[in-house]
Formats: C-alpha cells, sequence, structure tokens
C-alpha cells in the first residue's frame, strides 16, 4: 500500500481496529479513514454506499464486527447474526461497487467445525458442524468469506480474508459478561487481590485448549497480508501453540501475583475443546508471530491498570 493512499479502517475503536490504527500511523500512512458507530451505522447500506462514494476509499480493512466471549455470543445469537452479516455484506458490496483495489476482512477461529482435526487447516472450513456456543457469529462470518471469495471469482475483486485465533492485548474488552477469557481471568485476578479475596471462579473445567495471538502481532500480519498476499480463500493467523484454560489461569496467576486460589465452575459452557491453528501457508507467505504469552500478558496488564 502506498503511505499517501486512502485506508478506510472500518472499526478503529475495537481491539484490532486499535491496533491496526495505531500500527498504521506508525508506518507513516497519513490518509486513514475512520467513522464511528455513530457516524456510520454498518448495517445501514445505503449509509455505507454514500459514505463510500463521498470518500472512495482504496484499501479496506474491515475490523467491525459484533463480537464477544462464549457468554455474550450464546446470550445474544440473533444480534451476533444479524449484525455481522449486514456488516460484511455492505462493506464487501460497496468496496467492489466503488472499485476498491483491496480489502481485508477478518474472520475467527471459531467458525472452523467444532471437531475438526487439530490443528486446524484452511480447508477445514464448512467441512463439519459448527460449535453451538457461537454459531450465529461464525455462519456470518463465514459468509463473509464467502462474498469475498465470489466477488474474487465473478469480478475480479482483491479482497482477501484473514482467520485470526483468539487475540488479547491492551484496548480489549475488561466487561465480565461480555468479553473473552483472557482479559477476563486478568480482571478478575487484580480485582481479588487488591480485594484480598480468597478465591477467583474460572468458568468450565479449565480443560479446552486456546491458542493467543497478541493483537499487536496481528496487526502486522494483517498490514503484511495486505501487501503479500492475493489469494482466495481463508488464511489462518496465529502463533503455533496452545494452552489448556487452566495452564492459563496459572500463568495469569503467576504473573499477577495473586495468591489466592482458582475455583472451576462446572455449571459454565467449556465451549470448543480445542481449536489450535496450522499457519503453515502463513509461514510460507513470510509472516510470523513475534510476543510470546507472557511477555503479551504483561503488556496487557499494564495497559489494564492504567485504563482500569
Ligand atoms: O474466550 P472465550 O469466552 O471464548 O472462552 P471461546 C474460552 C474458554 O475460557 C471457555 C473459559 O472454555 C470458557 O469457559 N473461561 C474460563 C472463560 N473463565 C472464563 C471467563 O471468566 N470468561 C470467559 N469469557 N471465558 C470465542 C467465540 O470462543 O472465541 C467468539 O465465542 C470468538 O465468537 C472468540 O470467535 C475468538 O474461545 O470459547
Amino acid at each position: 500500500m502506498d503511505r499517501a493512499a486512502r485506508v478506510y479502517l472500518a472499526g478503529h475503536r475495537g481491539l484490532v481496529g486499535g491496533a491496526l490504527l495505531s500500527k498504521l500511523q506508525s508506518l507513516g500512512y497519513a490518509n486513514i479513514l475512520t467513522r464511528t458507530h455513530t457516524e456510520l451505522d454498518l448495517c445501514d447500506q445505503a449509509q455505507v454506499q454514500q459514505f463510500f462514494a463521498e470518500n472512495r476509499p482504496e484499501y479496506v480493512f474491515l475490523a467491525a464486527a459484533r463480537v464477544g466471549g462464549i457468554l455474550a455470543n450464546s446470550t445474544y445469537p440473533a444480534q451476533f447474526i444479524y449484525d455481522n452479516l449486514m456488516i460484511a455484506a455492505n462493506v464487501i458490496h460497496a468496496s467492489h461497487v466503488f472499485g476498491v483495489k483491496k480489502l481485508l476482512n477478518l474472520g475467527s477461529s471459531c467458525i472452523y467445525p467444532r471437531l475438526a482435526p487439530q490443528p486446524l487447516k484452511e480447508e477445514y472450513l464448512l467441512t463439519g458442524p459448527l460449535e453451538d456456543t457461537n454459531r450465529a457469529y461464525a455462519v456470518a462470518k463465514i459468509a463473509a468469506i464467502e462474498l469475498c471469495d465470489h466477488y474474487r471469482t465473478q469480478y475480479g475483486s482483491d479482497f482477501i480474508s484473514a482467520m485470526p485465533t483468539n487475540l488479547y492485548g491492551p484496548g480489549d474488552n475488561f466487561d465480565l459478561a461480555s468479553s473473552h477469557v483472557l482479559p477476563a481471568l486478568l480482571r478478575k485476578m487484580v480485582e481479588a487481590k487488591t480485594n484480598h479475596q480468597s478465591e477467583v471462579v474460572i468458568w468450565g473445567s479449565g480443560t479446552p485448549r486456546r491458542e493467543f495471538l497478541y493483537v499487536e502481532d496481528l496487526a502486522d500480519a494483517c498490514i503484511f497480508l495486505m501487501d503479500h498476499f492475493s489469494e482466495p480463500g481463508p488464511i489462518n493467523i496465529g502463533t503455533g501453540g496452545d494452552l489448556s484454560i487452566r495452564e492459563l489461569a496459572l500463568m495469569i496467576k503467576d504473573i499477577v501475583g495473586y495468591s489466592g486460589a482458582l475455583v472451576f465452575d462446572a455449571s459454565k459452557p467449556d465451549g470448543t475443546p480445542r481449536k489450535l491453528m496450522d499457519i503453515s501457508r502463513l509461514r510460507q507467505a513470510g509472516w510470523q508471530a513475534h510476543v510470546v504469552l507472557p511477555e503479551g500478558i504483561q503488556r496487557t496488564l499494564a495497559w489494564y491498570l492504567v485504563h482500569q
């Protein structure tokens, strides 16, 4: 991407969008277009078409979505499927209508079949039943990938889809009802330490395994792919390693310096047992993650202690 190119970053206030905005600015991109949800409702096709007509972005990072952890996904499925379908359809279609040079769409590792072989290869998508707790979100995200691929086939659009694993980092959502596991456990342990609580409750059995990618690494990977990847089908973005929720909780406990007990609440859902990504396609493209989990947790904790 030329540093003077008009780059539309949809979702700049989210975890991914915030990291992408910082990274793009640090690399000297001077013409980054952003709009808040109040300024531009991406579920409204007319508003989206007008925005594209007036601003003519050359590149689009589609990082806007309704996202949440396992509880939010299983509590509000209608909003997760509708909002994510509309956002994807409106932004991807407008990018075609107004001649966007390249668009990067973001999927998620949770849209692979629940019991697909591990590590997950890109070709496993749509080969089996989805995880129930986030089926609504997954169907919308799969539709977005299909939109990109069919616009490439029929119209020659250079629209690519990245499939990040579970993300975390500064700017994450720390609301315990809607957040993902890593920020939730960070907050719970910080508060338990501050309030001298004797225990911290961890949802589920602690046995599911998750892969965690630091969000600044993801931003770096997205910009790399925008410049170097133009193929159909999703491309996995991960670290290549995973750990159990129990191991994660013990790591966070150690980093926060919390000395109480960890209690596992089996009444809460475990979700998919594992979703480790195969990142050989990404490695072949020439990119790999840099920030290891303990370092990323320490940076996220430092950010949270200032912004809580
Ligand atoms: O991060 P998480 O909410 O989402 O849950 P998923 C991961 C695992 O951590 C589950 C456990 O087994 C949870 O039961 N867990 C333990 C907790 N304690 C907690 C807690 O306090 N809060 C939360 N949230 N989890 C999401 C999808 O699945 O993955 C989204 O629902 C998205 O759509 C995201 O794709 C990347 O990793 O299970």
